[in-house]
């Protein structure tokens, strides 16, 4: 981020009003990751429905995790606006709108594997669009939290303490470790699994690890080199393209503009280009991204 554009960023919201929004984003992580991992009820108890299709699921412990984050954002923040996976959008009267989404891998949750997290975005208009200004992603069964202010860099905390993070330096598509995901349409995955087996033999390996927030986080703090996925939602990427960021990566969609509906693509500046290039082949060869 430029000088300038930050400089026009803290006109709309100060230092003071940032720490705030930092503080109060991590306590509701915080809060929220206390219940999804401590008051999870017994499997035969746990209530789940679907939403999209019969495998996007939603549990009770989703709802539950962004009642305790919008609780707390209307108590302290009360003209905010909030834009939650579960709840919808809540209009607000303040130049700040809260990005959410309580239980980021949900199917990970459900089949209790760890890789799941609370993804947490503030963000304000800046020249008509939503930028996040603080994100955090917190991930209590991995023991780690990621997190990201504009302008001051992006941290991991974790069992290690405190680490300041960068992107990898591997600008080589052939040597690069790739992520994506699959959406929950059987039709939009065939689409997906061509493309997948368009990039399989062009990079070095591909990982799918079941939540976008912590693949963009591991984007982040140099576990991956890249990562790519369509369909994803702002709540999925609304806090972690700001960690990957501000931890010197670039978050785009395929004609390098703001992620969105079509794909998000995460990686450094050097390996973008050819990822970008190779996805774009895939993608007429699988027909969607
Ligand atoms: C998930 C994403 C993941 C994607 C899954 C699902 P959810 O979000 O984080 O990257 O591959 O299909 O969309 O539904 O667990 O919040």
């Amino acid at each position: 981020m430029t000088t300038a554009h930050l400089e026009h960023v803290l006109d709309i919201v100060d230092e003071a009003t940032l720490d705030a929004l930092e503080s109060l984003a991590h306590q509701a992580a915080a809060a929220a990751g206390e219940l999804l991992l401590h008051e999870r009820p017994a499997d035969n108890e746990l209530q789940v429905a679907t939403k999209t299709t019969p495998s996007d699921v939603v549990t009770e412990m989703d709802e539950a995790a962004e009642a305790v984050i919008t609780s707390l954002i209307r108590t302290f923040r009360p003209d905010d606006a909030i834009v939650g996976e579960e709840g919808g959008t809540t209009a607000g009267l303040s130049p700040v709108r809260w990005v959410i989404d309580p239980l980021d891998g949900t199917v990970n949750y459900l089949y209790r594997i760890p890789c799941w997290a609370v993804s947490i975005a503030a963000q304000v208009l800046v020249d008509g669009q939503w930028q996040s200004v603080v994100g955090v992603v917190h991930s209590p069964a991995l023991r780690s939290t990621w997190h990201a202010r504009v302008g001051s860099g992006a941290f991991l905390d974790d069992a290690d303490g405190r680490e300041r993070l960068h992107v990898s330096g591997q600008t080589q598509l052939s040597q690069a470790l790739l992520a994506t995901g699959f959406g929950y349409d059987a039709a939009r995955r065939a689409e997906q699994g061509r493309t997948l087996a368009h990039m399989a033999p062009r990079c070095r390996d591909i990982r799918r690890a079941g939540a976008a927030a912590v693949d963009l986080c591991w984007v982040a703090d140099g576990r991956l080199d890249g990562y790519w996925e369509r369909g994803i939602k702002l709540w999925d990427h609304a806090a972690a393209a700001l960690i990957v960021s501000e931890a010197g990566g670039i978050v785009t969609d395929l004609a390098g503009g703001p992620p969105g509906p079509d794909v998000v693509i995460a990686a450094n500046s050097g390996l973008w280009p050819d990822l970008v290039a190779e996805l774009k082949v895939g993608d007429v060869l699988g027909s969607g991204v």
